[in-house]
């Protein structure tokens, strides 16, 4: 059964009121904000714990978990001083596909600014760095305009609510790199540096921003914070399934009659999300070649495979793929699959800040086998090799992105070897005898 309105976190998804405090508030934004903060760190922290939620970035991590994780003394610097800690908040919303960020900053920005209050307090941050993607502009001019709202009101900065804690969020505005959305690369390009990904561990709860105790999480994550606490983790975990827990944006795009992002029950089936909300596949379900789950760095899976799973992290794993952002990429059968997933090659090599060796050659050579493979300007023998590239890519580099720029081929090759074959074949009709 779809998600009742009752039970959604953004009310404003589409924008049909303003996004403003006043309105804001009458949806029920910043409502006893200081009440929760009352309740302390711990109890946030295992309130967010019980709710099942885990990040919404991709990496499905639980968030609670991650607060966690922020040392409860903050440790000193080398004159004996205390260091503060950060929240992170990654709107460098870049994966292609992916567009439900986007949405909430436009039109329900409070909803995001009151969840930097509630998980910078929980993990004892002193402030909040919202991380923007430089394409967002309008984007960032309602951050801009929303945080001096919620300054001007108290809500943010010295005695943030009246809570007695002091607390400041700042808005940075990226410059267009993808990899800025690697956590550790956000990190490095905050501090003014180029955005290439750090060696994990340390991971950023040790060692973040300028050497301080760091969380970094995406946007939703931290936006679906303040609901959770104030209708309950019993509330949140009540949907989806063991595992895999709450409401989600889905971004559904391609081949559907109305493409568009919802708020959904985790492990909807794919057939019950799209036909409640997309109006069906464009020529009708037999029409439907393959999807594309999680966003380009997951690989696709063929239409009989999606029809029934539910959309989440357990069920998008049995099929070999992924549920990443929820970014959903409906392929019909008039799809060129071989040129979309080269296409997607292409932005990998593209992306590649270049640093390890695997993805910065590797991304290449895929590429442009892609497009030989492409149009059948290949031998037969090099799908295998090409695959044999991908897992020597596969958990050789230092951040995932070397892995995003593999899955998609091998899932290519699994799922469509005759097609590879077929254009090898008809390019060189000699080797098919
Ligand atoms: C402390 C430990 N912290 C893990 C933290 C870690 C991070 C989080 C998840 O990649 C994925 C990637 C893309 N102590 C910890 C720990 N953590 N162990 O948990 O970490 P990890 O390494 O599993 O993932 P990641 O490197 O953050 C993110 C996928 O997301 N993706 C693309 C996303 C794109 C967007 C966007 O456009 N908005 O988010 C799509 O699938 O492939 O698998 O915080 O520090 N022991
Ligand atoms: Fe850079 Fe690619 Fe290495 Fe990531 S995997 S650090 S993007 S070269």
């Amino acid at each position: 059964m779809a998600l009742a309105d009752k039970d959604r976190i953004f009310t404003n998804l589409y924008g049909f009121q303003p996004w403003n405090l006043k309105e804001a508030m009458a949806r029920g934004a910043w409502d006893g904000t200081k009440d929760i903060l009352a309740k302390g760190k711990e109890a946030i922290i295992e309130e967010m714990k019980a709710s099942g939620l885990r990040g919404r970035g991709g990496a499905g991590f639980p968030t609670g978990l991650k607060w966690s994780f922020m040392p409860k003394q903050p440790p000193v610097d080398q004159n004996g001083n205390p260091k503060p800690s950060f929240l992170v908040i990654n709107a460098d919303e870049s994966e292609p596909g992916s567009c439900k960020d986007r949405e909430i900053m436009r039109h329900d920005p409070h909803l995001l600014f009151e969840g930097a209050l509630v998980a910078g307090f929980a993990m004892g941050a002193r402030a909040a760095y919202i991380y923007i993607r430089g394409e967002y502009i309008r984007e960032a001019e309602v951050l801009f305009a929303a945080r001096e709202e919620a300054y001007a009101a108290g809500l943010l900065g010295k005695n943030a609510c009246g809570s007695g804690y002091d607390f400041d969020v700042f808005v940075h505005r990226g410059a267009g790199a993808y990899i800025c959305g690697e956590e550790t690369a956000m990190i490095e390009s905050l501090e003014g540096k180029k955005g290439q990904p750090r060696l994990k561990p340390p991971f950023p709860a040790g060692a973040g921003l300028y050497g301080c105790p760091t969380t970094v999480n995406n946007v939703e994550s931290i936006a679906v914070a303040p609901t959770i606490m104030r209708r309950g983790a019993a509330w949140f975990s009540s949907f989806g399934n063991e595992n895999n827990r709450g409401t989600k944006l889905f971004q559904i795009s391609g081949h559907v009659n109305k493409p568009c992002v919802v708020e959904e029950e985790m492990s909807i089936s794919f057939r019950e999300l799209i036909e409640t909300h997309c109006g069906g596949i464009t020529g009708g379900w037999d029409n439907l070649l393959a999807v594309i789950p999680g966003g380009s760095s997951v690989p696709l899976v063929p239409a009989a495979d999606i029809i029934d799973c539910p959309m989440d992290y357990d069920g998008l794993k049995k099929v070999g793929s992924g549920l990443g952002t929820a970014a959903i990429i409906v392929m019909d059968k008039s799809t060129d699959i071989v040129r979309a997933i080269s296409r997607i090659s292409h932005f990998y090599k593209h992306e590649s800040c270049g640093q390890c060796t695997p993805c910065r050659e590797g991304t290449g050579w895929m590429w442009r086998v892609m497009e030989r493979l492409r149009t059948g300007d290949a031998e037969v023998e090099e799908i295998d090799m090409l695959y044999q590239v991908t897992k020597q890519v596969e958990g050789h580099t230092i951040c995932a992105l070397g892995d995003a720029a593999a899955w998609p081929i091998q899932g290519l090759i699994r799922h469509f070897r005759p097609e590879l074959e077929r254009r090898i074949a008809e390019n060189m009709p000699e080797a098919a005898e």
